[in-house]
């Protein structure tokens, strides 16, 4: 509630609807995005990337009057290979060299550098090279991959599997027993690629002055792409600065180290002008890592009422040709894996995530990572054991959830769950949507071949993973804190520094509301610098919906550590002990006595003497934050999405969307309904159009967005968003991380509501993107019976 967050946190802290402040840049169009840069003697890169899918380079010819301008692997001195590694028996990794190093195993790996003023004249230079292959067989189906039945594709290994995990708990034979349903599904998830509006992009110089190398890289982690970097090019941590300026939009596709990245700050080291590559957008939709891909076996044990008794579930994901750094392969079965049960309670759980590899490009994280497929796979069960026990789908699932009463509830599959009322979700949407409306209208289904469905999808997004949850994956190169320094200028006005990094989250405006909260100043005064090594101390990074938690976390503990220092200058100015005195509006109070922050600054800057005694100069506080719990604070929701589908065409028109969320204590309610909005369109494009198919000889089907088509406008409608407000008991504040939630719930919702609609004509479809082509099919092969 507005009020009570007000009356806590003061009006202009955490809980208000503010504009961001970063739109006043953003919207005059002084954003400064990679292309905008401009470095005296810039060199443009176009890569000459790989055109077959899988090959051994038996040469590489340049003509001789442009081989001045082509870089090779060969060509780039010492430079190492990326590996990501995953410190679990049986994990296999692979070297990713930054320029092929003798054998392509996707189309579009980098082989060559080609520089030049212009992009342009870049890439007649790229037009120029031939590469003489020897083809090796190709391996695009994720099914032989995983039954060993195609030719591995990285030397030594047996077969294409990189890892298994088998979490789970409970006697799945006993379920067995007892259940007098089970119900069986295999589902599928396609492969798709991430789309950013800004595409990713690096620009690498040597500052002479200062003597080091600066990277500027669209990425989403400055300070650990600088500490992975560094040793693969050969050059110290301290001589190499990574900046991130504004990044537009990352979603994960820009949570990795890249290939380009190495390669652009290997030739930076060694050519004496900076050089600079800009992805365009056929290399985003065929070079970048790309997302989901997943096959799920499934099978739920339950009653005779639908409760379940036992859940089976196996996952099988296409990793592609390489395993990305950090995440390593396994990062997307290993997520799926692991929080498969979603919100409900079962006596048993036996999950398999088996991670192949594939002459496709390396799968890497986008919103959601893992969720959407395992909220698909199970949701669509979950109305699949609606319709056999004859009930409301969204009543069997109230009466599986955990309950609150049961907070905090340890998962079958381990994860801790740290408050919230997941039955109220469905409720509250189910009035929302007006389910007895839906299903009169439902009555007339058939008229003019229109088909109106009801779907729905509840799950849990876990967010602000602590450390113990990196490790339980056996992830030792990340962590789970972040950094923040609070500090004042000699005016009086707050810098924050914080290591995560701002793409559109609104981070810039939320920090401040959070300072604000503490410190009593106006968060529009607040400036936030991100982004950059030189300026933050050391963190991870904005992904896997952490910065709201954790860098608020961060900035809350060191403006409140500031706040006890200005309350003592303040209180010795006012006569007074600190105790006494509070932060508002820009000053310390007391009573009707106030003394504005700029003369707590001028005396701690610049008049040392007008201190408290013993009081030492300065106003500036680092400190770090993490969850209590190691496995972070996990938001939830129920959407419930009524959709149309044209029997004629196979178009699914979406009319009403529900969504009832919870993220613990809301910061800023405005830019959070905004994160839903936004999640939830690249939720309806996975749902319904975007897809990456690649034919036998792995040549991708999707290389413009004349076949990759992502939804607009008309295909998304604003979603009526409700809120339920359950702080984490294990965050500052109780803030929970939400980045994510739209795109999680979305998928299942919309292939729900579509079987739902067409369940009459005997269609039941089981795989994403539910396409006017597949609709029209699967009521072809129904009505053939
Ligand atoms: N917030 C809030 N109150 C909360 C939680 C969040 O006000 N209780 C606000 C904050 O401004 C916060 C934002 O909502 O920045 C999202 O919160 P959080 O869940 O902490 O996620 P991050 O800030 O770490 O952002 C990462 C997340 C992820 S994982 C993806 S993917 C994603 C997303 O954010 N990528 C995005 N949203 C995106 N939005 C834009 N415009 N561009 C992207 O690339």
């Amino acid at each position: 509630d507005a009020g009570d967050d007000a009356a806590r946190f003061g009006p202009r802290g955490i809980g208000a609807r503010l504009l961001r402040n970063e739109d006043a840049r953003f919207l005059a169009g002084h954003g400064e995005y990679l292309a905008d840069l401009n470095l005296y003697g810039t060199m443009e890169v176009a890569f000459f990337r790989s055109p077959i899918a899988h090959g051994r380079i038996r040469s590489i010819e340049i003509p001789e009057e442009v081989r001045s301008r082509v870089f090779l692997l060969s060509d780039l001195g010492d430079v190492r290979p990326v590996r990501a590694v995953l410190n679990a028996p049986g994990f296999r990794g692979s070297d990713f060299p930054p320029l092929a190093d003798g054998v392509v195993r996707f189309v579009g790996e980098p082989i060559a550098m080609c520089i030049a003023p212009t992009r342009a004249e870049a890439e007649d230079i790229a037009q120029q090279i031939f590469v003489d292959f020897e083809e090796l067989p190709v391996v695009t189906d994720m099914l032989k991959a995983a039954d060993g039945s195609a030719p591995s594709i990285h030397d030594g290994w047996p077969d294409n599997v990189c890892f298994v995990s088998t979490p789970g708990n409970g006697d799945m034979a006993q379920a067995e027993r007892a259940a007098v349903v089970t119900i069986e599904r295999d589902l599928h998830m396609h492969r798709q690629c991430v789309v950013s509006l800004e595409g990713r992009g690096v620009l690498a110089h040597h500052d002479r002055r200062l003597d080091e190398l600066v990277v500027y890289s669209s990425t989403q982690q400055p300070h650990i792409i600088r500490t992975v970097l560094a040793p693969l090019i050969g050059v110290e941590e301290n001589k190499l600065r990574v900046v991130a300026p504004d990044v537009g939009g990352g979603f994960g596709v820009k949570n990795n180290l890249q290939a380009e990245e190495i390669a652009i700050a290997a030739l930076a080291r060694i050519v004496d002008h900076p050089v600079r590559w800009i992805e365009d957008r056929r290399e985003h939709l065929t070079a970048s890592p790309q997302a989901r891909e997943h096959h799920y076996r499934m099978k739920l044990h339950a009653d005779a009422q639908g409760r379940i008794l036992g859940l089976e579930s196996e996952v099988i994901v296409d990793a592609g040709a390489y395993s990305i750094w950090p995440w390593s392969c396994a990062m997307e079965a290993n997520m799926s894996a692991g929080i498969m049960p979603g919100p409900y309670r079962m006596d048993a759980y036996r999950g398999r995530g088996i991670t192949v590899m594939s002459n496709k490009p390396p799968l890497g994280p986008y919103r959601g990572v893992g969720r959407p497929g395992a909220c698909f796979a199970l949701e669509r069960m979950m109305d699949e054991l609606a319709r056999a026990v004859g009930r409301e789908p969204h009543e069997v699932r109230i009466d599986n959830m955990v309950l609150p009463g049961q907070m905090p509830f340890l998962t079958i599959a381990g994860k801790l769950y740290d408050s919230g009322d997941f039955p109220e979700s469905v409720r509250r949407a189910a009035e929302m949507v007006d389910v007895p409306g839906v299903r009169a209208q439902q009555k007339d289904n058939g008229k003019d071949g229109l088909y109106i469905g009801l779907g729905w999808a509840s799950y849990t997004e876990q967010t602000a993973h602590g450390t113990n949850e990196w490790l339980s994956r056996n992830l030792t190169e990340v962590f789970g804190y972040e950094a923040a320094t609070a500090r004042f200028t000699p005016d009086g006005k707050l810098i924050l520094e914080v290591a995560i990094q701002n793409h559109g989250q609104g981070l810039e405006t939320t920090l401040a509301q959070v300072a604000a909260t503490e410190l009593g100043v106006d968060p529009a005064d607040v400036v936030v610098r991100h982004g950059d090594t030189a300026v933050s101390p050391y963190g991870l990074g904005t992904f896997a919906s952490r910065s709201m938690v954790m860098a608020g976390g961060a900035v809350g503990r060191a403006a409140q550590m500031l706040a006890e220092k200005v309350k003592r200058i303040g209180a010795h100015f006012l006569q007074t002990t600190a105790d006494k005195v509070t932060l508002e509006d820009g000053a310390v109070v007391h009573g009707p006595r106030r003394v504005p922050l700029s003369e707590v600054a001028r005396a701690a800057f610049r008049h040392a003497q007008d201190l408290p005694p013993g009081e030492e100069p300065g106003l500036s506080v680092t400190t770090t934050f993490q969850p209590e719990s190691g496995t972070g604070a996990f938001s939830y929701a129920t959407h419930a999405v009524v959709v149309c589908v044209d029997a004629n065409t196979g178009l699914v028109k979406i009319l009403d969307y529900v969504i009832v969320h919870d993220c613990g204590t809301i910061v800023n309610p405005m830019i959070v309904d905004g994160q839903i909005q936004g999640g939830l369109a690249q939720g309806i494009g996975n749902a319904l159009l975007e897809e990456s198919p690649y034919d036998e000889t792995g040549q991708p089907l999707a290389s413009t967005f004349l076949d990759y088509l992502l939804p607009g406008f008309t295909e998304v409608p604003s979603a009526r968003i409700s809120h339920i407000v359950s702080p984490s008991p294990f965050t500052r504040y109780g803030i929970k991380g939400m980045g994510e939630g739209g795109a999680i719930g979305a998928p299942a919702a919309i292939v729900n509501a579509v079987n739902d609609a067409l369940h009459g004509l005997g269609v039941e479809i089981n795989e994403t993107p539910v396409t006017p082509r597949r609709i029209l099919k699967a009521i072809e092969r129904a009505a053939k019976g």
